[in-house]
C-alpha cells in the first residue's frame, strides 16, 4: 500500500442515506477491505492500492484554469492515483460541499484551490478532525490556525502584480492613466495582484489608477466591464489597462476594438498568466506584455501529496517559478508555450 493514512482513520463514511440492504452490502465490502489491510496483504490483483485524493477545483473560468485542471488530471493518471475531481463553478459553497463529501468518502488527502480566501475555516477543521491532511493548490486561504493545511503550493501573486507595474513604469512615458480589471473579489490573486501593482506605482507620481472593477477572471465579464467603462467620460483619458489575467485582457481588447480604438497602441495593455492566446494577441499587436503565472503544477502538487500521505514532512509554502514576456519575443516563443 502506498499509504497507511486511510487505515489509521476511524469511521466509515455515512453521509449518504443508505437503505438497509445497501448498508449491509457496504458493511460486507468494508469488512473485506479491513481484512486486506490488516493482513498487510496486497489487493487480489497483486497491484498496490492506489492513493485516493479529493481535489476541489474552482471552475473552468479561464485558459489558465483549464490548463491547471489538465495538468492535475494528467499527473494523477500518470501516478495511478485515484483522483476524485470536483468542479465548483466559481462558488465557495460548492467547494465546501465537495470537501465535506471527500471527508465522508474517507479520501487519503484533500487538495483544493480556494475560490476566495475566507470562509473555509470550519470545513478545514472538519477535515482535520477526520485526520485528513489538506494541501492548498494555486490559491491561499486566510485562517487563524495555519495547521488547518499542511502545505500551500502556488505562485507569488504579489510579485506578479509588481512585475506588471514595473513593465508599465519602464515602458511608458509621461502621465499614465491606468484602468484596472480585477479578478474575482476576495480571491488571493485579485487581492495580491492589486497590492503588488500598487506597491510599485506608489513610488511613481506619473502613474495613477483612475478606474478599477472586477471582471471575475473571465473573458465575458472582462469584456462587459470594459465595454461599460469605455462609455464613461473617464475613458478618453485612459492610456493603459492592467488586467489581472489574460482572459479579461482579451475580452477588453474586443471591447476596445468595437469602440474604434487601437488596443496595444491607444491603450497599452499588460496582463497576467501568459497563456498561448496572450502570445497571439501580442503577435497581433493588441497586447503589450504578459506576466507568467504557471498553471502546470500537477507534478509538484502530487510530489507534495505523496509525501504527505507517506507521513513525510513537506514545506509549508512552495512557490512556482515564472517569467515575464513582451510583444517583441512573442513570435519566437509561441510554439513552445504549453498552455
Ligand atoms: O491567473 C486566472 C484564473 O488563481 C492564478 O485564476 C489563478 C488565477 C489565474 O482564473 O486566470
Amino acid at each position: 500500500m502506498k499509504t497507511v493514512s486511510r487505515r489509521d482513520r476511524a469511521g466509515i463514511p455515512l453521509s449518504l442515506a443508505f437503505s438497509r440492504a445497501t448498508a449491509l452490502l457496504a458493511l460486507l465490502v468494508v469488512s473485506i477491505g479491513l481484512v486486506a489491510c490488516d493482513g498487510s496483504a496486497e489487493p487480489n490483483d497483486g497491484s498496490s492500492a492506489s492513493l485516493v485524493v479529493g481535489f476541489s477545483q474552482i471552475g473552468a473560468e479561464s485558459d489558465w484554469r483549464r490548463a491547471n485542471t489538465q495538468s492535475i488530471r494528467d499527473e494523477a493518471a500518470k501516478r495511478g492515483i485515484d483522483l476524485r475531481f470536483s468542479d465548483a463553478q466559481q462558488k465557495k459553497e460548492n467547494q465546501i460541499k465537495a470537501i465535506r463529501s471527500f471527508i465522508a468518502q474517507g479520501v487519503d488527502v484533500i487538495a483544493f484551490s480556494p475560490v476566495v480566501e475566507t470562509g473555509f475555516e470550519q470545513v478545514l477543521e472538519e477535515a482535520k478532525r477526520a485526520g485528513i491532511p489538506v494541501v492548498l493548490s494555486d490559491r491561499a486561504v486566510e485562517v487563524s490556525d495555519d495547521s488547518l493545511y499542511v502545505s500551500f503550493i502556488g505562485s507569488d501573486f504579489e510579485e506578479e502584480g509588481r512585475r506588471a507595474a514595473q513593465w508599465l513604469v519602464d515602458n511608458t512615458e509621461g502621465e499614465v492613466r491606468v484602468a484596472e480589471l480585477q479578478g474575482t473579489p476576495g480571491s488571493a490573486p485579485a487581492l495580491d495582484r492589486a497590492a503588488g501593482f500598487r506597491a510599485v506605482i506608489e513610488n511613481h507620481d506619473r502613474v495613477e489608477i483612475v478606474w478599477s472593477q472586477s471582471g471575475n477572471f473571465t473573458r465575458t465579464e472582462g469584456k462587459q466591464a470594459f465595454q461599460a467603462f469605455l462609455k464613461s467620460p473617464d475613458a478618453d483619458s485612459v492610456t493603459a489597462l492592467y488586467a489581472h489575467n489574460d482572459d479579461m485582457a482579451i475580452g477588453a481588447i474586443q471591447a476596445i476594438k468595437e469602440a474604434g480604438k487601437d488596443p496595444g497602441e491607444d491603450i497599452k495593455i499588460v496582463s497576467i498568466d501568459a497563456v498561448k492566446q496572450a502570445f497571439q494577441a501580442m503577435i497581433d499587436g493588441d497586447l503589450n506584455c504578459t506576466v507568467e503565472c504557471n498553471p502546470l503544477i500537477g507534478p509538484q502538487l502530487f510530489d507534495i501529496i505523496e509525501k504527505v500521505a507517506a507521513g513525510e514532512s513537506v514545506p509549508k509554502r512552495v512557490k512556482v517559478e515564472e517569467g515575464v514576456f513582451t510583444a517583441s519575443e512573442a513570435a519566437e516563443l509561441i510554439d513552445s508555450r504549453q498552455y
